[in-house]
Formats: structure tokens, sequence, C-alpha cells
């Protein structure tokens, strides 16, 4: 017995301790709160610690409709479905350096009147299921359930080259959040196949056009990318400031790559009075691409007469 245990003691003294955790907290994100829009999706901000996701919106609880405490961490987490109807698409994060482990912390963004199961599946690179974890959910029919119900999964090997959170059997996803992703060995970048950055042509507004009375415009474009992309944006400029819209996060563009259309989209309340410049500027793995136009923006207060007179007359 006691022979036994001093070989347990034996093993343990030359065992090397782990390198800590990483834990991607998501609290470096600067993204809006809960009922506003603008949230930032999560694809590619984690990629040099060898972890990228399939765009979760980041949600500051903080902020907006807050709902306090409910971050596992800070007040940033992950919602996959966020202001999106019928969508069951899990949170899925996948690894460049192989993992023997997996755990993420779960919650419910909103009321649930029933009990739920929620499972952690980890797949190798054969898209093989190599763990598995569940834990339940609710019912909490007074309100939000806060990320503190935590989901491990381990193989035994480190093959683990994929994981996702959804409910079990599927459902639609929303108000499910996930935060503190951790795993234990930190991989290289994904490899990048774009050979040039984005090219990037803006089809409207044309250049020099006049806007007005009314603060609004329609965009259009084209984006061709080698590789996913990390941003497109509109952005609108003029001495007093830059206002800029995420494309990623509105859907308005595709987080694929190759050919992708901005089909016209109205846009409101960017204009300042006098000159603009419209950007419109995407970025992937290699870099970036843009294109841009100068447009006039003649406010209200600088039509001579009233407007109803100016559309009457
Ligand atoms: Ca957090």
């Amino acid at each position: 017995m006691a022979n036994v245990q001093q070989q347990a003691a034996a093993q343990a003294a030359v065992r090397v301790p782990p390198a800590a955790p990483v834990v991607i907290d998501f609290d470096d994100l600067a993204t809006s709160g809960p009922g506003t829009g603008g949230q930032v999706l999560v694809l590619r901000q984690y990629a040099d610690l060898g972890i990228t996701f399939n765009g979760a919106f980041a949600i500051d609880y903080s902020k907006g409709q807050a709902i306090p405490g409910f971050a596992h961490s800070g007040n940033v987490a992950i919602e996959q479905c966020y202001g999106k109807e019928f969508c069951t698409t899990p949170i899925e994060m996948m690894f460049t350096s192989t993992q023997d482990r997996v755990k993420v912390w779960v919650g419910y963004s909103s009321r649930l009147l029933e009990r739920r199961t929620i499972i952690l599946t980890a797949f190798d690179a054969q898209g093989l299921v190599v763990a598995q974890a569940i834990t339940g959910l609710g019912p909490s029919p007074n309100g939000p359930i806060p990320i503190q119900a935590s989901l491990e999964a381990t193989s035994g090997a480190a093959n683990i080259e994929r994981a996702q959170v959804a409910f079990l059997p599927s459902a639609l996803m929303n108000g499910l959040a996930v935060d503190d992703v951790e795993f234990d060995t930190v991989g290289p970048r994904p490899p990048c196949q774009s050979t040039q950055n984005p090219s990037v042509v803006l089809t409207e507004p044309l250049s020099g056009a006049l806007f007005g009375p009314t603060n609004e415009f329609e965009v259009a474009g084209t984006i061709i990318t080698g590789s996913p992309l990390d941003a497109a944006t509109i952005s609108v400029s003029t001495a007093a400031g830059t206002k800029t819209l995420d494309l990623l996060s509105s859907g308005n563009i595709s987080t694929q790559s190759g050919i992708l259309t901005l089909g016209r989209l109205r846009i409101n309340e960017m204009l300042s009075a006098g000159q603009n410049t419209i950007v419109f500027e995407a970025r992937d793995c290699r870099g970036s691409g843009r294109d841009s136009v100068m447009v006039t923006y003649r406010p209200p207060e600088w039509f001579p007469f009233p407007i109803q007179r100016i559309r009457s007359g």
C-alpha cells in the first residue's frame, strides 16, 4: 500500500505541470449590447492563439437592455443567432493545433420556459466525434440564466480540431450564450489562402452625387476575396468625423470567400452637411482593399424654401 502511494507520489513529482490554459473571455472586443444593433462578429480575432469562430455575435451585456451579471467573465460573451429568426447554427470553434480538452461556460439570455439540454461536441480532423459533454439549463420563467454552467469535453488524446455548442436535440439557438472558451495548446495562425488583397468596387453612389434634404443614400458594390473576410464596412467621413457601418455584422456581406455582392443597401443618417467621402472597404487575412467616392449632402436648412413648397412647386 505504502509502495503504491510512494509510486503515485513519485509520478506526481516528475510529472510536468501543464502550462496555464488559454481562456478566450471576449472582453477585449468593443461591441454593443442587447436590444441594439452593431454587435461585432467573432471570426478570426483570436487567430494568433490558433482558434477561430464561425461568426457568433459578441454582446456586451452591460450595455443596451443590460443583463447585469450575465457574462461569466467581464461583460462580454457570444451568441450565435442574435436577432436572427429560424437560426439553428451552433457556436463553433476551430483549432489549428489539435486539443485534448475544450471547456466552455453557457447561459441563456432570455426567459426559458422549459428545461433544455446543451451539448458540447468535439470533432477530430476527419469530422468524427471524439468527446462530448452535456448540461441542463432552465426552466427560468422570470428571466435570463447567467452564464454559470460549464461544459468540458476531454478526448484523452490531442485530436480535437473543432468543437461546437448547441441544444440537444437541435433547436433554435437564440438566447444560448457562451463565455470563457478554454483549451490548452496555443496554435499557429491558420494559413491564408489569399494570393492578393481583396478587390473592392463601389458601384453606387456615383462620384459627385448630390443628396438631400433627406439624410439617406443607397450603396452597392462587389468584393472579390480569396479568403473569408475579417471585416467589410461602409464608412462616411467629413471633417467632423467618421461614421462606420459593419456589413458583416449586419449580414449585408457574406463571411465566405469568392465574389461577394453588396446589393442596394439604403443608408440613413450617416451623411453630414457638405462634402462626404464614402468608403467601401474589405479586409481578409492578407490585407485590405477599398473604393471610395465623394458626394455632397444638403441638409434641410440649406434649402431656400420649406421643403413642402419645393415639392408642390
Ligand atoms: Ca467574458
